[in-house]
């Protein structure tokens, strides 16, 4: 029997089949698609009904194949929405997290109501485009979105809802809206009248693996399909990328790697106490009553937008070339503080990198090479002290790190981040978060008895390669010069 899941990331989605065979899991891409935002004057947005046309175009590929689905379930990045009106419909396109209207709102909001106030409700880290303050900022520039919104959803809420035509917020999106209290388990009524909506929008929160309906009648009938039952995933993609960590150790590290970098530990109960909301980490909820401690790096984001200033420029790299050349280049030459507020909007990267080194007395990187060298050991550097930070607060020590997602393509991030931490680093696998959302449908179907069994199986089934700390020396005096140049304690 087969299974699907669609795993929507920030620049590309995909489709990814899935079977399991005595003990082992075999999964085949469907279908990929580029998921591009679009920018319509001030505002940067999400295509949300092209993703929605994927959606169908992989289910007519099954369709074609004469493939039996058994069920299928939908993850994406997190804190974005849709706001459904009186008549069912979406108003407006989602706004896609990196836009500017949510610029200064975090500061007021939480000088309103207290930062400490936020956290320990929700122990969720402080990033400017958390939910709250997305619709904070609606709110203070009186969007007509609001004023007739009847449904909040978040991006797989949406599509799904699309899908199946019922509407439900899944819980481990939900806690990254910076909106819902663990404590409680239940959307946070004191938060979301203070930021002047009202409790109403929001609807009932549902856990990973529960059983969401099933295709709608007219959808089968426009693609000529059979209906098949949705679940509900761990629908956070970081969510789920953690839930297929292939570590048969109950206490891991572990690095999601992707346009982000999500790095931390899981634990069993929200940690919601001062040094947790000193350091900014976040208590993000995940399934089977699990938390992801953890905190947001800004990751291959720098790297791509890079690329992507280059490619306007009309120079193209492929990510192996830009890897090449970053070996090519001298080690240690400059650093950056990749979550510097600097890094986060879309733009010239190159230049704000360059602006970075001015700033903090250093000489910029001089050719393309150097700035891709940059940020590649700078994100190294940066691991380690998250990794120290985990430890810190979570007051365990860990042997090792896993590493899972897309970025473990690029071995020689692999290889320095091990350097880096100066312990070894286990990269597997690469489809972290399709792979989470496989084992939750199979979970919900009793064809795996529970989240370690999944595990046990994810290990038995992909490869994980080892990578060995080197140049211990090198790395270390790389280290204290990172955190004198960044002013990272
Ligand atoms: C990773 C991710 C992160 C979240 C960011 C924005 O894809 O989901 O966990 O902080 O995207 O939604």
């Amino acid at each position: 029997m087969t299974i699907l899941a669609f795993d929507l990331g920030a620049s590309s989605g995909r489709a990814l089949l899935g079977r399991l065979n005595n003990g082992k899991i075999e999964v085949e891409e469907l279908h990929r698609f580029p998921n591009d935002p679009v920018q319509v004057g001030d505002r940067l947005q999400w295509d949300i009904l092209r993703l929605l046309h994927e959606l169908k175009q992989s289910l007519l590929k099954v369709k074609h194949r004469e493939i039996e689905l058994q069920s299928l379930a939908i993850d994406s990045w997190a804190v974005d929405f849709g706001l459904i009106g009186s008549n069912g419909e979406l108003l407006g396109n989602p706004y896609h997290y990196r836009d500017h209207h949510t610029d200064g709102v975090m500061e007021q909001v939480a000088g309103e109501l207290t930062a400490s106030v936020i956290f320990e409700k929700t122990g969720i880290q402080f990033l400017p485009f958390n939910t709250i303050y997305q619709l904070a900022a609606l709110k203070k520039a009186d969007s007509p979105l609001l004023r007739d919104a009847k449904h909040f959803l978040m991006i797989p809420d949406l599509l799904r809802y699309f899908l199946t035509g019922e509407m439900y917020n899944e819980f481990s999106n939900a806690t990254t809206t910076q909106l819902y209290n663990p404590l409680t388990e239940s959307w946070d009524a004191e938060l979301i009248q203070a930021i002047g909506l009202s409790p109403d929008l929001f609807g009932s929160v549902v856990q990973p693996g529960a059983h969401m309906g099933s295709l709608r009648t007219s959808l089968c009938e426009e693609l000529g399909i059979e209906s098949v039952p949705v679940y509900a995933a761990a629908e956070h993609d970081t969510g789920s990328a953690v839930v297929a960590v292939p570590s048969l150790d109950r206490s891991f590290a572990y690095l999601s790697c992707g346009t982000w970098s999500l790095m931390g530990t899981e634990v069993n109960a929200p940690v919601i106490n001062e040094l947790a909301q000193q350091l900014n980490f976040t208590n993000e909820g995940g399934a089977y009553g699990t938390f992801r401690l953890l905190k947001n790096i800004m990751g291959l984001w720098v790297l791509q937008e890079c690329r992507r200033a280059w490619e306007r420029a009309g120079i193209s790299y492929t990510f192996p070339e830009l890897v090449k050349l970053a070996d090519e280049s001298e080690p240690f030459g400059a650093f950056i503080d990749p979550d510097d507020p600097l890094f986060l909007h879309p733009g010239d990267m190159p230049a704000r990198i360059a602006e970075y080194c001015l700033r903090t007395g250093q000489k910029p990187p001089e050719s393309n090479g150097a700035i891709v060298r940059c940020v590649l050991e700078s994100l190294a550097l940066k691991y380690r002290c998250v990794l120290e930070l985990t430890e810190q607060l979570s007051g365990q020590a860990f042997g090792g790190l896993h590493m899972v997602g897309g970025g473990i393509q690029n071995t020689l991030l692999c290889q320095w981040t091990a350097n880096a931490i100066g312990k070894p680093v286990w990269a597997g696998p690469v489809e972290g978060s399709a792979i989470g959302n496989l084992v939750v449908q199979w979970i919900a179907s009793g064809e795996l008895a529970d989240i370690w069994e999944a595990r046990r199986v994810i290990r038995d089934s992909f490869p994980v390669d080892t990578y060995e700390p080197e140049q211990p020396g090198a790395w270390e005096s790389a280290y204290v010069a990172f955190r004198e140049k960044t002013g990272i304690a």
